[in-house]
């Protein structure tokens, strides 16, 4: 008997649940914790080994036949600040439901698929506690050292170890070696409800450049200090906030994204002119030309900033991803599902980063979207359907089980592409 998809969707949103309607489920804090917990319970019920991985990433396996090797299916449990508990969540519940039913029907006609299934939450997709983003991932893509990784602090100063190890989430588990990745997410934009489809088959990811940056002033009084004498660092991070808006007066509407979207300030007292602010800048785009050439206007427009401002602005960090197709054999294994299960569909480029945006360059990864309403995501009024997530599941389900049996095996000489 398959468990209640919905049942278990409100269960897990009680979790960090925030009094608009959203979750607040940051990283390796108390509420990913007690969620971790809970997915893991449901996962251990079906029959699933559970364990944890070096960097807190939690998953199950499940093995038909020992020795086998698998395929890997999961998304994020943890979420922004005051965010939508849709975000993530839905294709970690999802990824397990699809998976649980084609186990239960390979038991009952007592088969089994040429692959093991396993089930993934990976730690700290959102990077907004500890950046950057999709760090579980990261690491075991290769694509962030797992010693960086571990030794990232969060504005308290706590690493991201010490915050794994007081919740118990840091194991010795090791991800098994993995012949493709599936993921299913909301869309977090508008298209597809303006489009009428129910099912996103995502052909593509944006690229993003995002770039940590300190604006470097000198602390002054308020009152006494010339104006001729300033060295004020919020005023001129004020200019580098308004000139990252600006870039987009450069490009074709609606093809480059920009915002800063994180920022401290030192020391952020009233009558203290500021010594020094630490600000996110994030820039996405279709393709890395159009990025390049948009941080190139940033630098030119920067140092006309710290010219008239007199600070100084450093970049600190940068954290990149180009775009990339995903496997041709996948994406056409979520639009034949949708058809056989009668639902609308349509090819769709994601603008948002996700697990599997790291993935699909180490296996053939299919990642599959539902209609967020209105577009929202990222806020306590994310919202997609119970119909649409329950459509969605019924795809991956045919995902999972597409997998298992080898659907993407051509693709995987193509090395993830
Ligand atoms: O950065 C991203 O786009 C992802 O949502 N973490
Ligand atoms: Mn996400
Ligand atoms: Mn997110």
């Amino acid at each position: 008997m398959s468990r209640d998809f919905l049942a278990d969707f409100a269960r897990m949103s009680t979790f960090g649940a925030t009094a608009g309607g959203g979750v607040d489920r940051q990283a390796a804090t108390d509420a990913d914790g007690q969620v971790r917990a809970w997915f893991g319970e449901l996962l251990a019920a079906h029959g699933f080994t559970v364990e944890q991985d070096a960097v807190g990433n939690l998953f199950g396996r499940y093995a038909f036949t020992e020795g086998a090797p698998y395929v890997l299916f999961g998304s994020h449990l943890d979420s922004q600040p005051l965010a939508g508990k849709y975000d993530g969540a839905y294709g970690v519940l999802a990824a397990a439901h699809a998976a649980i039913r084609v186990i239960e029907a390979h038991r009952a006609a007592g088969t089994a698929p040429a692959y093991n299934i396993a089930v993934v939450d990976w730690f700290n997709e959102e990077g907004c506690r500890f950046k950057p983003s999709m760090m579980g991932s990261g690491v075991v893509t290769g694509k962030l050292p797992l010693e960086t990784a571990l030794a990232t602090t969060d504005p308290r100063g706590v690493t991201v170890a010490e915050a794994l190890d007081r919740l118990g989430a840091r194991g010795d588990g090791l991800l098994p070696e993995i012949a493709a990745y599936g993921e299913i997410h909301i869309e977090q934009g508008p298209s597809m409800q303006e489009a009428g489809v129910t099912i996103g088959a995502v052909a593509e990811t944006w690229c993003a450049f995002k770039y940590e940056v300190v604006v470097h002033g000198e602390q002054g009084h308020t009152g006494s200090m010339r104006m001729a004498d300033r060295r004020d660092a919020l005023l001129g991070a004020a200019h580098v906030i308004t000139a990252v808006n600006d870039l987009i007066g450069h490009f074709p509407e609606e093809t480059l994204h920009t915002t800063v979207s994180e920022l401290y300030l030192e020391p952020n007292s009233p009558v203290t002119i500021a010594r020094e602010v630490r600000m996110l800048i994030d820039l996405r785009a279709e393709s890395t030309d159009e990025l390049e050439r948009a941080y190139a206007l940033l630098r030119e427009r920067i140092a006309e900033i710290e010219e008239r401002t007199r600070t100084r602005v450093e970049f600190v960090s940068d954290s990149v991803w180009r775009s990339a197709p995903f496997t041709e054999a996948g994406v056409r294994l979520v639009e034949q599902a949708a058809a056989d299960l009668g639902l609308t569909h349509a090819r769709v480029k994601t603008l948002a980063g996700h697990d599997a945006t790291n993935v699909k360059d180490l296996v053939p990864t299919v990642l599959v979207f539902i209609p967020s309403i209105d577009g929202i995501s990222h806020n306590e009024r994310e919202f997609s359907t119970d119909a649409d997530m329950l459509a969605g599941l019924d795809v991956f389900t045919r995902v999972v089980a597409g997998l298992a049996d080898g659907a993407l095996d051509e693709a995987a000489d193509g090395a993830g592409s």
